[in-house]
């Protein structure tokens, strides 16, 4: 097992990474930057080294200071958490050849499904079903305009290196789609310096289901069930829960051997997750896969008991999976409300600042990961993610109930925070029947409240 592990990142998941190392006797070294000094990570690790100025590109993502960081203080492991450099195949490639385990898959694992229409067609081999559209990328509107004529309207145009919702386009008849397809690779181009793009049938109002997965070096895989994040906000997940209200057991089975079926068969090590769109007519589709630990990964976590940071450590460290293949029960219902420090009622703008009085919920089924504390000043340099609100319960109306309790009973003062939306957003009758999709924010604007005069 490792001796020491560098959390590259920040803020609550390096908290998470830390407390996971700690239960495994494992020593941490945190990296910081220089807004991030009084910061939990870095008084919670073994060891700290500040690798630059505020900026993410002069400190988080400067890979040069990262590496000189653990070999300074001896780490013989680097864990990347989120965001940042997870899905850097160069950056994994570059610790790898400095002797320094990458807790994470290979390179050529996060190359292959950071290209997304590469990612689609190893999915395609695999016989995962995949939305229909173009086999790759096409070339010119000469191409692109029969194909999307064959697939339909409305398609949407997706760009090959993008992900996340970036670069996407939807036409809905003939002449919108040449001005789209002109404006989707020109962003395409100016984002991801490609301008490769594919086409498919665009989907009006689907669910976003996603499964769990995890392989070691043993050739072993195993999924841990969906998490159903449809309630997002310009691609951006704002509550997920595990199990999914959409779901049945004979689609779990279905959806779950084909994660395992692809990951499989690319030999996947480590925590991944497979996103899928799910019809109403219960028809799912491979989008892309994720090759991190996520954000939402609690609510797996609270559902099936499973530590997947200690997972994913472990597996590094070549152990094989602790996870037994169907062995584990699925137990009650988990709800996890990302809280962040923006103001809903003003387009979700942020709202760093100094935390005057901070008093967390409690109670049965309450989970808080955070790394804000009164007296932290949040800075307005990065993601303004302050806390991750997990609840879980033996069912939904259980899980809903506590969640609804402990938002209202979630108090931080000093700066605006999406607490309250969250409130009236888990209280709407559509959430609470567990019909929502991925454009129920989007329908119900009064959610997001008045700005005040
Ligand atoms: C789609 C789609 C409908 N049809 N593809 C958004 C993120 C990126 N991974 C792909 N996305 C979508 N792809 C087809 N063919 C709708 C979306 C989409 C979406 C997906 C999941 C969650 C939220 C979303 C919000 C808007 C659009």
């Amino acid at each position: 097992m490792f001796k020491k592990v560098l959390v590259a990142n920040r803020g609550e998941i390096a908290l998470r990474v830390i407390r996971a190392c700690r239960e495994l006797g494992i020593a941490t070294v945190a990296v910081y930057s220089e807004a991030d000094r009084e910061s939990l990570h870095v008084r919670f690790a073994d060891d700290d080294v500040c690798i630059g100025p505020a900026p993410a590109r002069d400190s988080y993502l400067k890979i040069s200071q990262i590496i000189a960081a653990a070999e300074i203080t001896g780490a013989d492991a680097i864990h990347p958490g989120y965001g940042f450099l997870a899905e850097n195949a160069e950056f994994a490639e570059i610790v790898r050849a400095s002797n320094i385990a990458f807790i994470g898959p290979t390179p050529a694992q996060i190359r292959a499904m950071g290209d997304k229409a590469e990612a689609r067609r190893l999915a395609a081999e695999a016989e995962v079903p995949i939305i229909p559209g173009t086999p790759g990328p096409v070339a010119d509107i000469e191409e692109a305009l029969p194909a999307a004529q064959r697939l339909g309207y409305p398609v949407i145009i997706k760009a090959a290196a993008g992900g996340g919702g970036k670069g996407m386009r939807v036409a809905n008849d003939e002449d919108e789609f040449a001005r789209h397809f002109a404006l989707a690779r020109g962003e395409a181009l100016a984002a991801f310096g490609s301008d490769a793009v594919y086409l498919e049938k665009y989907l009006e109002k689907p669910r976003h289901v996603e499964i769990q997965i995890l392989g070691d070096e043993h050739g072993h895989v195993v999924h841990l069930c969906e998490r159903d994040c449809s309630v997002q906000r310009r691609h951006q997940k704002l509550i997920e829960e595990a199990p999914s209200p959409a779901m049945t057991p004979e689609l779990r089975a279905a959806m779950g051997a084909a994660a395992v079926k692809l990951a499989s068969r690319i030999g996947y090590v480590g925590a991944g997750t497979m996103e899928f769109l799910l019809n109403g007519d219960r028809s799912f589709y491979f989008m892309e896969m994720n090759t991190r630990i996520q954000v939402e990964h609690p609510v797996t976590e609270m559902t099936t008991g499973w530590d997947l940071v200690k997972e994913q450590i472990r597996i590094a460290a070549g152990e094989p999976l602790t996870v037994p293949a169907q062995g584990f029960q699925l137990r009650g219902h988990a709800i996890e409300c990302r809280v962040n420090a923006e103001d809903a009622s003003r387009n979700f703008q942020p709202s760093p600042g100094t935390i005057t009085v901070f008093h967390p919920p409690g109670g049965p089924g309450v989970r808080l990961d955070t790394h804000i504390y009164a007296g932290y000043t949040v800075p307005p340099y990065y993601d303004s993610l302050i806390a991750k609100l997990i609840v879980h319960g033996n069912c939904r109306a259980e899980a809903l109930a506590r969640m609804h309790q402990a938002l209202d009973g979630f108090i931080i003062e000093g700066i605006t925070t999406t607490i309250p939306f969250l409130s009236r957003v888990i209280q709407h009758p559509a959430f609470q029947a567990g019909d929502v999709d991925t454009r129920f924010l989007e329908r119900e604007r009064h959610l997001l409240g008045e700005a005040e005069a």
